[in-house]
């Protein structure tokens, strides 16, 4: 596992200990600080200011381009895109904070920028602050709130994923859907044992059926209001056939083999915006380039998949957003 030792990049860290008995443990993301709509906060609410630096092929980094797209923040938030699949560098940009860079950026300077003794990987996505040059927040769970209500005020959007009534039930279905789906797809493509792949995968689709059960008579995760929680669930379910179910051996069933979920799926592709944050070609050469994937770089050419057909959950009832009182 490569990452920064001390502000300085090596290929493989010394301490890495991502896998234990054979079973994937994600390492917790260490830049855990927030956006405030009050002007005398350390990281103020500002149009301009701040940058997200994403890669297209990552779920947690897609889920701060959509909940970006949702809310409306497209002339308030830049973003830039990793230009390469995961190098011996780590993630690759055109640019850096300073302009383009003719041999590319990578990422781990941005994290020795905000931190020139920063020890641990060098993730995607950042929250950056252009004006300090500090990473404000490296957690997709804890960027997608800020982006929920930090720029309400400047941007005017009502838009609420985590509605205070809805609250307990979006932390039960995340409290479900991380550990078993979100993560649960790396703990199978990662595992190094027969048992840890096992186990991930059981649990893995033990939890899809849950959730296509489920969704047999509720249009979205929480009922009639998408939620936070689907936004979530949503980067892993548009991976999966392309990507998870190969690259991964999550190959029980796929989702377009179950009658709610690939459903639902298509509606979330198909809200307004959404399309634009997903790009399946490059989703599915990003997991097919990793070491422990591929000998030789084959990328699939299947399976075909159609997230444009009709989505066919019109029957049930929803009213889709849930708009916050100002
Ligand atoms: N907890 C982080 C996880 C982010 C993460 O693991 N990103 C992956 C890409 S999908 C990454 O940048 N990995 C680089 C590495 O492992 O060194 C979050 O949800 O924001």
């Amino acid at each position: 596992m490569s990452g920064l030792v001390k502000g300085k990049w090596v290929e493989t860290m010394p301490a890495a200990e991502e896998i234990k008995d054979g079973t994937f443990v994600r390492m917790d993301s260490v830049f855990r600080d927030r956006i405030s709509s009050d002007p005398g906060a350390d990281f103020p609410a500002e149009a301009g200011r701040y940058h997200l630096w994403v890669a297209y092929g990552c779920p947690w980094a897609s889920r701060t381009l959509a909940f970006r797209v949702l809310k409306g923040l497209e002339d308030v938030i830049s973003f830039s895109p990793a230009t390469s699949a995961f190098m011996s560098q780590g993630w690759m940009f055109a640019e850096g904070p300073d302009g383009p860079e003719p041999d590319g950026y990578p990422l781990w300077r941005l994290y020795a920028t905000a931190d020139p003794g920063h020890s641990g990987k060098a993730t995607v996505p950042v929250l950056w602050d252009k004006k300090t040059r500090r990473i404000v927040n490296n957690e997709s769970s804890e960027i997608i709130r800020i982006l929920n209500t930090a720029f309400d005020h400047i941007t005017g959007n009502r838009l609420d994923l985590y509605p205070e009534p809805l609250r307990a039930e979006i932390d039960r279905w995340n409290a479900l859907i991380y550990p078993n789906v979100n993560n649960g797809v790396y703990r199978s493509g990662f595992a190094t044992t027969q048992h840890a792949y096992e186990e991930a995968v059981t649990a893995l689709f033990a939890t899809l059926d849950t959730i296509d059960a489920h969704l047999g008579a509720n249009r979205y995760l929480t009922g009639e209001h998408l939620t936070e929680a689907d936004w979530r669930l949503f980067t892993t379910l548009v991976r999966f056939d392309i990507a998870y179910y190969g690259a991964f051996n999550c190959n029980l069933r796929r989702i377009a083999d179950y009658p709610n979920l690939s459903g639902y799926l298509r509606e979330l592709y198909q809200w307004p915006g959404i399309a634009s944050t997903v790009k399946l070609d490059e989703i599915k050469r990003g997991y097919y380039s990793l070491k422990n994937v591929t000998l030789h770089g084959i990328v699939p050419v299947g399976p075909q998949v159609d997230l444009n057909a009709p989505h066919g959950r019109d029957h049930l009832p929803g009213r889709g957003i849930w708009r916050r009182e100002i």
